[in-house]
């Protein structure tokens, strides 16, 4: 099923040989590193994106989101520093702003590290089309060494009757050199999801009613939240992590609804705000807790519940180590149309390590 559609998507967003040009070219792909500024920009295309249906979106299709997109590009990182925000732009080839419902998503993954509580790959970063841009304030980063194997997975989305020809992507990453005083605290995205199973879409159905679903983290490693977002379908009534033991509410996000009603998103707390966040143990059992309220008569169908929290560990050093051999991180990387980290990515990131050094 997976290869299937991996092949429709190739099909759906196919690079364009040639672009019709009536000004000379301003916007080239590649990626370029600005150490002096500290930011990397990755350019990918141009695409032509051709008309994918608004039926993806709709309700009880058998296929996730994932399966609709691709790896657009694999790079390396220039230099030790902390990873903090991140702007993207769709345009044309004469740097002109495109339309940015073409980007249905995009997933940025260091194959050097996993995730807290599972061995994935890690989603460094993220962004839906009607996403803002990321920039976290420069007290807060994610450490990246030089020579980081990273990827730019993207899907695309045209529900428009027409293809939409020549789309670059331009990603701007940026990045505090690892001179940067005061030091940030180093802090990575934890994901927690009431539905998670390896492999499979995070969607579950809601009966009419109330209705709760639950499930424990235990971080591995102590350290502080210092942020947390969540995100919930329509519907939802409240993103929620407790105590498991005192039954105490650690953080409760809430819809925020447009002027119409309809939810716009959840709201965001930053929990380090006058101190250093809050305190997580590890092994200490937390609840998540993501509620519905269904008020219609009708099962909802692909609902999802979320946190997402920014973790900074008491010791960086012992965050899990990612098992190259372990089934489980195979399997989530080949979710990404990845079966094996490309050996030019692996011998660009030990040139990059090489530079690095010198440059001392
Ligand atoms: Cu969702």
């Amino acid at each position: 099923m997976r290869t299937r559609f991996a092949l429709a998507a190739l099909a759906f967003a196919t690079p364009a040989p040639t672009v019709a040009q009536s000004a000379p070219a301003a916007v080239h792909a590649g990626v370029t590193y600005d150490t002096r500024h500290h930011r990397v920009t990755v350019v990918i295309g141009p695409y032509d994106v051709a008309p994918t249906g608004s039926s993806m979106e709709m309700p009880g299709m058998d296929m996730s989101m994932d399966d609709m997109g691709a790896m657009a590009q694999t790079f390396v990182w220039p230099e030790q520093g902390w990873f903090y925000g991140f702007h993207t732009e769709l345009i044309d080839a004469g740097d002109q702003p495109m339309p940015r419902w073409l980007m249905h998503h995009f997933t940025l993954l260091n194959f050097d590290r996993r995730t807290l509580f599972d061995p994935y790959v890690e989603r460094l970063a993220s962004a839906r089309y009607n996403g803002e841009d990321v920039v976290a304030p420069k007290t807060i980063g994610a450490p990246l060494a030089a020579g980081t194997r990273l990827g730019l997975y993207m899907m695309w989305f045209n529900d428009k009757p027409d293809t939409v020809r020549g789309v670059f992507v331009r990603l701007t990453l940026y990045y505090m050199p690892r001179n940067m005083q005061p030091a940030p605290i180093s802090a990575l995205p934890v994901v927690m999801d009431v539905a998670l199973i390896p492999g499979q879409p995070e969607m579950y159905d809601v009966p009419p009613g109330q209705h709760e679903r639950s499930r424990i983290f235990r971080f591995p490693i102590s350290g502080h939240l210092v942020g947390a977002g969540g995100h919930l379908h329509e519907q939802g009534a409240y993103v929620r992590l407790e105590d498991s033991v005192s039954g105490k509410v650690l953080i409760d996000l809430r819809p925020v609804l447009n002027a119409r009603g309809e939810m716009t998103g959840l709201t965001r707390k930053i929990l380090a705000m006058n101190g250093p966040g809050l305190r997580i143990l590890a092994n200490h059992p937390y609840r998540l807790v993501a509620a519905y309220n269904n008020t219609s008569r009708d099962t909802l169908h692909e609902a999802m519940g979320e946190m997402m929290g920014i973790f900074a560990p008491d010791e960086f050093s012992q965050w899990p180590a990612v098992d190259y051999a372990d089934r489980a991180f195979l399997t989530d990387l080949a979710t990404y149309g990845i079966h094996a980290i490309p050996d030019s990515l692996t011998a660009a990131a030990q040139a990059m390590r090489a530079k690095a050094g010198r440059n001392r």
